[in-house]
């Protein structure tokens, strides 16, 4: 948690250093800010052991960023961050969480409209303010109005990504209780949803009594509300760090202490959904039983309640993953023993789209094949931006030429024979559908991506031609990221995906299931769709730092809820097949 609250504030005072126009100076802060919040360790307990010195080995951590984390440390504040914000008080985090509004605007808004919040900002909007500064237009106000909405409608839901560490953190301090015989996460969060209301979580215990005590004093935690001994009720203070991409999120956490024949049921019903609930009462009613948290009765008989397995089995269906479980079509499925076999999350083989320092990543490509390795993959495919995205620094066909050469030499040096660097890169969907690297080049590569990194807002028709002409490219395999989503942020960019995916058929295309917290792009029911059309994916991490290799999971979430089985995710192939593939 520390780390994230720190990352959240180098993450702002670099918000403000961008606000006053001073060059590079906001990117280290940005760059430390995104490493503390992947990172394993607690930046504190290096502090207690290494000092300043161990604080500097952490990557893109210099000596005065050390020192900031220090100070910190000791007194609990920043100095320069409290001067910054009192030059301008403005809630940063809470402005860009609405998409389009960057430091620049934010200044200029302050500045002439003194807009320091949420609030403010809308109420500028609505009273047509914000038109009449200069570089603004209506088009300005609509686009701030829709994002306004759109932050609205999510609001109150929390990002997988940012809910499933902390969860397992908590679910690890629970287990250290000797009174916590069994515990499991329930919810959406077991479902591995991409959005999260609340946490829910079961416990069996003799002594409920204890175990309830040791949860509502749990780090971290903001309000009890309530405590007793069969459930308690929690809000627990995330700090979001640069991943929450919202508004200051707290969140909440139920515990339900149940008894041990009814410890199956209860897990049961609280995994949900409530839609497979009901179709799974419906069934129960249907063998003339009755099914709910306490068990499965006939009559007033108790039958089972043990084991979900067995509750299950008592309806005469298949257990069914808890990723599967939202009547979806898996309970017929489970009645027939059709359900399907979907990934593994160590069906993984290798990971296809991460970035290095080449252009905006944060670690070597030789620290990326580190973690890769550690992983325990087969291969790693460096894919950095190219040359379009010059914000990015972006590599040109001549960069690409030289990383190929840095490539070459990490992988005829590595000892591991069996783990291969490969060189692929994402490339950028020009308007007209062209690609922003040369074939020439594309073709020197291992294998190419392509993927819509500007201009969102084309016409549908348009953007679906623009996306079919870079499909056509033969050298691209992979289209990255494909309705363009971002999760609390940005709806897809509009396309006839229904096309779209007949021509990644036609042309045997690979389709990107990203896995990015707030990408998860496919998501499930899209996942669904290709795997029926018989179109392979491939599950990526797109790492803009080595922790963030570990991002992989979630994509294999939404994999397996798309009912994706491991011969439809091409980077479950080994290093031999997958390269052969590329080759066809
Ligand atoms: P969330 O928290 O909005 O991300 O979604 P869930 O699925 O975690 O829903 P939550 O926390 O409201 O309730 C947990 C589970 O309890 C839910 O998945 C199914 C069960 N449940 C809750 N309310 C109902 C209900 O009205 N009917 C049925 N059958 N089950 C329910
Ligand atoms: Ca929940
Ligand atoms: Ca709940």
């Amino acid at each position: 948690m520390f780390n994230q609250e720190l990352a959240q504030i180098l993450y702002e005072i670099g918000y403000f250093l961008q606000m006053e126009d001073i060059p590079f100076k906001p990117y280290a802060y940005q760059k430390a800010a995104i490493v503390l919040d992947t990172l394993e360790q607690d930046a504190g307990e290096i502090y207690k052991k290494e000092g300043l010195k161990g604080l500097e080995k952490i990557p893109g951590v210099g000596k005065n960023i050390a020192e900031t984390i220090e100070e910190y440390l000791k007194t609990g504040k920043i100095k320069y961050f409290l001067e910054l914000r009192k030059k301008m008080p403005v809630k940063i985090e809470e402005l860009t969480a609405v998409e389009g509004i960057g430091p620049k605007t934010i200044k200029t808004l302050y500045k002439r409209l003194k807009v320091k919040d949420l609030k403010d900002l809308e109420k500028a909007v609505r009273a047509r303010k914000i038109r009449k500064l200069p570089g603004f237009q209506e088009k300005t106000e609509q686009n701030i109005l829709q994002g306004i909405a759109f932050l609205k409608r999510s609001k109150g839901r929390f990002l997988l990504g940012v809910i499933l560490p902390q969860v397992k953190q908590i679910l690890e301090r629970l287990k250290t209780l000797k009174e916590v015989e069994r515990i499991n996460v329930a919810g959406s969060v077991r479902r591995m949803k991409e959005t999260i209301g609340d946490v829910d979580i079961l416990v069996l215990s003799r002594n409920p009594e204890k175990v309830m005590d040791f949860f509502v004093s749990l780090p971290d935690v903001e309000k009890i509300w309530s405590k007793g001994t069969t459930r308690s009720s929690i809000r627990i203070c995330s700090c979001p760090g640069i991943f929450g991409m919202g508004i200051k999120q707290s969140f909440d956490v139920d515990l339900r202490v149940v008894p041990k024949k009814s410890y199956g049921s209860a897990l049961q019903y609280f995994t949900g959904s409530k839609e497979h609930n009901i179709a799974t009462r419906k069934i129960a009613i249907s063998k003339g039983l009755k099914l709910n948290e306490y068990g499965i009765f006939r009559n007033k008989k108790m039958i089972t309640g043990e084991t979900e397995e067995k509750v299950y089995k008592a309806l005469g269906m298949d257990w069914i993953l808890p990723e599967l479980r939202e009547n979806q079509g898996e309970i017929e499925a489970a009645l027939h023993k059709r359900l399907p076999r979907v990934v593994n999350y160590n069906d993984i083989q290798g990971d296809l789209h991460c970035h290095s320092k080449w252009s905006d990543g944060n670690s070597a490509i030789k620290e990326m094949a580190q973690m890769a390795l550690k992983m325990g993959y087969e291969y790693l495919g460096i894919t950095d931006h190219t040359k379009f995205l010059k914000i990015d620094n972006g590599l040109d066909e001549k960069r690409l030429a030289q990383q190929r050469k840095e490539i070459d030499k990490i992988n005829a040096k590595s000892q591991n024979k069996k783990f291969r660097v490969l060189q692929g890169a994402e490339t950028n969907i020009l308007n007209n559908g062209s690609i922003d690297i040369n074939n020439k080049a594309l073709k020197k590569l291992d294998y190419a991506m392509a993927g819509i990194h500007s201009n969102f807002k084309m016409p549908k028709e348009k953007m679906t031609e623009r996306i079919i002409k870079a499909l056509k490219n033969p050298y691209i395999k992979i289209f990255v990221h494909p309705t363009g989503r971002l999760l609390k942020k940005r709806d897809p960019y509009q396309c006839d995906l229904a096309k779209i995916l007949r021509a990644a058929k036609e042309f045997k295309k690979i389709l990107e299931i990203n896995a990015q917290p707030r990408r998860l792009d496919l998501n499930d029911r899209n996942i669904r769709r290709a795997k029926e059309m018989g179109i392979k994916m491939v599950i990526n991490s797109d790492a803009h730092h080595r922790d963030q290799l570990r991002f992989m999971e979630f994509g294999v979430a939404q994999a397996r809820r798309g009912w994706a089985e491991k011969k439809d995710i091409i980077n479950t192939r080994p290093l031999k097949n997958l390269l052969n593939f590329f080759k066809k």
